[in-house]
């Protein structure tokens, strides 16, 4: 019979060995906490005795925001991640947009902020080529001045003499041989003669004649396109700053002074005739 008590203990304690997973696993939350934010926050299913997790950072779509994107185990915290990308509308001047995180909303800053550096004006866009245009304003400039791309206030002498260190490098560059170059600087030296006795009216067909030879050696083709519109467009500039009669090439001066005065002015100080000029101007560092 003892044996049998015994094989009777033997089941009960079988028995109660075999029980309760549930006895075995958690009781409470605090059981299952792992310490680890980002695999989940784990709580105690009673009824198993096991424990189960949840995402500590459920992702959900906010307009441009991924609400909990991305988990930070240090701070035990979900971050939010926008995607620029779903609000670029792909036109460049209407603004350049991007995601607000706070809000979830797209929201543009100008492609183009508008500035004033020197006699340029910023501000304008151009759809078509994605870009902010810079333009010379002669309005900013000293009543006789035109305004240069580099934001410098010039006098038609400046460009005249800037024309003929232009021709001359045509010349040593082996494009106008002497007798072409010379027709032109003598041209241009009879500008700068006439201006110097305040016969504007005669500096300006000055001009025009030399706008006409370089017309002809462009159509002869001595002078390539480029070459000669370069010249024409900025004799056109010192023929509008001298107020002369409008003539052909006054367009798209922008583009061709650089050159020219990169050359003449870069040992010249910026020297604005006007003070208040001066504080118009905007740091180049706003463009
Ligand atoms: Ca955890
Ligand atoms: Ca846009």
């Amino acid at each position: 019979m003892r044996f049998r008590e015994c094989l009777v203990l033997l089941a009960v304690c079988a028995g109660s060995w075999a029980v309760p997973q549930a006895a075995l696993g958690c009781t409470t939350d605090a059981d299952c906490n792992d310490g680890v934010f980002c695999n989940g926050t784990e709580s105690c299913d009673i009824s198993t005795g096991n424990c189960v997790a949840v995402s500590a950072c459920p992702p959900a779509v906010d307009g441009c925001v991924i609400r909990n994107a991305v988990c930070d185990e240090e701070n035990d915290t979900c971050l939010d991640q926008g995607d620029d990308s779903l609000c670029n509308d792909g036109v460049f001047c209407n603004g350049t947009e991007s995601c607000d995180i706070s809000t979830g909303n797209c929201v543009a800053v100008s492609a183009c902020p508008p500035f004033i550096d020197g006699c340029l004006v910023g501000g304008a866009c151009d759809e078509a080529t994605d870009q902010c245009l810079v333009t010379p304003d002669d309005s900013l400039c000293p009543a006789g001045q035109v305004c240069a791309p580099d934001g410098n206030c010039v006098t038609p002498e400046r460009i005249v003499e800037g024309l003929i260190v232009a021709v001359k490098q045509l010349q040593t560059d082996g494009v106008l041989n002497g007798g072409q170059g010379n027709s032109l600087v003598v041209k241009l030296e009879g500008t700068l003669a006439k201006l110097s006795r305040a016969s504007v009216g005669a500096g300006c067909n000055q001009l025009g004649a030399f706008i006409k030879q370089v017309m002809d050696f462009g159509q002869e083709g001595i002078l390539t396109e480029a070459q000669a519109m370069f010249l024409i467009e900025t004799a056109s500039n010192a023929r509008s700053a001298l107020g002369c009669v409008d003539q052909t090439g006054t367009s798209s001066r922008a583009q061709v002074v650089p050159r020219l005065f990169g050359a003449v002015c870069e040992s010249t100080a910026r020297t604005p005739a006007d003070p208040g000029l001066m504080a118009q101007r905007a740091p180049r560092g706003t463009t």
